[in-house]
């Protein structure tokens, strides 16, 4: 070691700024100063700096449609819900049911997109150039997926499920789902998903879900259908749109970008792999000369896995300072952390942020695990700040 050949390198990419949407278009009403990163379909995220409330509020909460937003829902009253395929009763819920007949559970729950983290691999993959914003903590309110499905009652042939909404094809259509993503049972019936229909306490805006949506923390959050209708339970692997091929997927066996894909060395990205972020400073902070101390604090989170430690470092990774971690407030829930940090001079530094889960695992310099679609790229945090002129 030793050489700079043997450095690891880090992207510079810098994070798109606040406010400033990618195309020069403006700012996403109702979305304060969300970075738009792609308008058909609607993609906006949140600069890790607006990441900074404990609960994400909904103005800050990033967007991700795969289709056009359905029409306005005229009478959400007559909504429902089936689920139906492999259950012994076959189940058509009206929103009033469903509030009805099942216990409400309320709780802070991280959606995360499958491909946030993509703008750092190198080189480029395909598809929306998320940074770390593709993530966020609200409060959701609704009603256990596993009570649903005991009502309807699994089969034993039940293997996997198939969720589907009602927004059109970016083209317009609405003969095939825009996408229709599913998961292995075991998931489904993982007590943290919910049936939602509020966020932070109020009903779900019409960007988000409205009236009812899923939410499937730990894994993409494409998996979280919105304008939720359908739940098949499936007797195989689910072949909606958005599942298979190189949906979703990564290598098993790491592979040289560009080369031929092999079908048979991907797998699906299930569990999201650990991420920390710095939500105070903001990039690009400046700070009085002769400060020489700065409060930092920001959050990690590990797909269905707890962080165990987050650490700080100034000078490129050589030494590392370990911050003051939260536990999650409920299961699924991100880990707000806060640090103070000795400067010892003024000037310009960078700051890079690691988390590592409870199995060990930490965050690499850069994004790894190369893959055309750029799924699972979680390379630690790098903010700049400068101290004096
Ligand atoms: N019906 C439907 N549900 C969907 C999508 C979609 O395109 N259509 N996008 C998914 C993806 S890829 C993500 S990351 C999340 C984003 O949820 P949000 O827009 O509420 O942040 O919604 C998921 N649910
Ligand atoms: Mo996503």
């Amino acid at each position: 070691m030793g050489g700079r050949d043997t450095v690891p390198t880090v992207r510079t990419k810098r994070a798109v700024r606040p406010g400033k949407a990618v195309s020069g278009k403006k700012a996403l009403p109702g979305k304060g100063r969300l970075a738009v990163i792609g308008e058909r379909p609607l993609v906006a995220e949140t600069p890790e700096s607006l990441l900074d409330d404990d609960t994400t509020p909904t103005s800050r909460f990033f967007v991700r449609n795969n289709g056009l937003l359905p029409e306005r829902i005229r009478q959400p009253e007559r909504w429902t819900l089936t689920i139906d395929g492999e259950v012994d009763e076959s189940l058509t819920l009206s929103l009033a049911e469903l509030k009805k007949n099942f216990a409400p559970v309320t709780a802070r729950l991280l959606l995360e997109c499958g491909g946030n983290g993509r703008s750092f691999f190198s080189p480029r993959a395909k598809g929306v150039q998320w940074t770390h914003g593709g993530a966020g903590c609200p409060e959701w309110t609704g009603v256990r997926v596993a009570d649903v499905l005991a009502a309807a009652r699994l089969k034993r042939s039940a293997v996997f499920s198939g969720h589907y909404g009602c927004d059109p094809t970016v083209s317009g259509g609405t003969r095939k789902p825009a996408m229709s993503r599913g998961v292995p049972i075991a998931k489904l019936l993982d007590d943290s998903n919910l049936i939602a229909w509020a966020i932070n306490g109020e009903p779900l805006p019409l960007l988000h879900g409205f009236p009812l949506r899923l939410v499937v923390p730990g894994w993409p959050a494409s998996i979280s259908t919105k304008w939720l209708t359908r739940i098949w339970i499936r007797n195989r692997y689910h072949d909606g749109p958005g599942m298979g091929g190189e949906n979703y997927r990564v290598p098993v066996k790491p592979i040289r970008p560009g080369d031929p894909i092999d079908p048979g060395n991907l797998t699906d990205l299930e569990s999201m792999p650990v991420r920390s972020i710095i939500s105070r400073p903001a990039d690009l902070a400046r700070f009085a000369a002769g400060t020489r101390v700065i409060d930092l604090r920001g959050a990690a989170w590990a797909g269905d896995d707890t962080v165990t430690r987050v650490d700080l470092s100034i000078d490129g990774g050589a030494t590392w300072q370990a911050v003051d971690l939260s536990p999650p407030r409920n299961r699924h829930d991100w880990q707000r952390w806060t640090a103070s940090l000795p400067f010892p001079s003024d000037g310009y530094f960078e700051i890079l942020s690691r988390a590592t889960d409870s199995r060990g695992v930490m965050q690499p310099f850069h994004a790894t695990n190369w893959n055309p679609h750029g799924y699972g790229g979680n390379p630690m945090h790098r903010i700049s700040i400068r101290i004096g002129k």
